[in-house]
């Protein structure tokens, strides 16, 4: 497979994007890349992609949508470093956290985003808000506990860095984005999104309105 000639269907804002976008950071491949309006998806996008979504991967003849499947075919393509771990147990907690994350994390937060996203305050839907706080508050408490069994000073889920990080990183920066800054309440969470968010992976693949956010 040609890497150099691939293209990502992107968007900015979506967590699932800025997941594959981490992982093509660490495995230092290029790409190019489009951005797609999901609102309004050119006929070029629509004629490739099976499930409408992004992000969506071009490589060569092959087209892979889903971006765990694109991360997995990156890792086999370039396998260091190994984001997707070393061994039964660490590989099972990787995936574990990126379906937490995916499935668990996303919907908690989404409301409060999407009620926000171009909207001014006065329009924002104050009850969806007060629900994404509650339910993105239960998610940091698994996750501080996930995050502190690894020890006093862990700043990655499992192993070194991995999968989990490039899933977790972009839910963690847009709930700080649009308000949602109960991170603040835990503490091996709190130095966890501290450190990665110094990096320069995070300031390379971060949305825009992800750069700056205040905790
Ligand atoms: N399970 C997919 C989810 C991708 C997804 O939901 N992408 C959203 C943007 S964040 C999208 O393309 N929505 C447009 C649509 O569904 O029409 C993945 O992991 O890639």
């Amino acid at each position: 497979m040609q890497f150099s000639s691939a293209t990502l269907y992107d968007k900015d804002e979506c967590p699932f994007c800025w997941k594959v976008r981490l992982a093509l950071w660490f495995k230092n491949i290029a790409v190019r890349h489009i951005t797609i309006d999901t609102d309004n998806k050119p006929a070029e996008f629509t004629a490739l992609s099976a499930t409408g979504k992004v992000p969506l991967l071009a490589v060569g003849s092959e087209l892979i949508s889903e971006s765990t499947a694109i991360c997995r075919l990156l890792e086999d393509h370039a396998p260091q470093p190994a984001l997707f771990g070393r061994g039964a147990e660490q590989s099972a907690l990787i995936s574990e956290l990126n379906a937490y994350s995916d499935s668990v994390i996303g919907p908690a937060i989404r409301d409060a985003i999407f009620t926000q996203r171009g909207r001014p305050p006065e329009q924002w839907d104050r009850a969806a808000i007060a629900r994404s706080e509650q339910q993105w508050c239960e998610c940091l408490l698994w996750l501080e506990q996930q995050l502190a069994a690894r020890g006093a000073g862990a700043y990655s889920f499992a192993g070194d860095l991995s999968l989990a990080e490039c899933a977790l990183l972009p839910r963690f920066g847009l709930a700080a984005a649009y308000g949602l800054r109960q991170v603040e309440q835990f503490p091996a969470l709190r130095r966890w999104f501290e450190h990665h968010r110094q990096q320069p992976y995070y300031a390379a693949t971060a949305p825009t309105v992800a750069r700056q956010p205040p905790l």
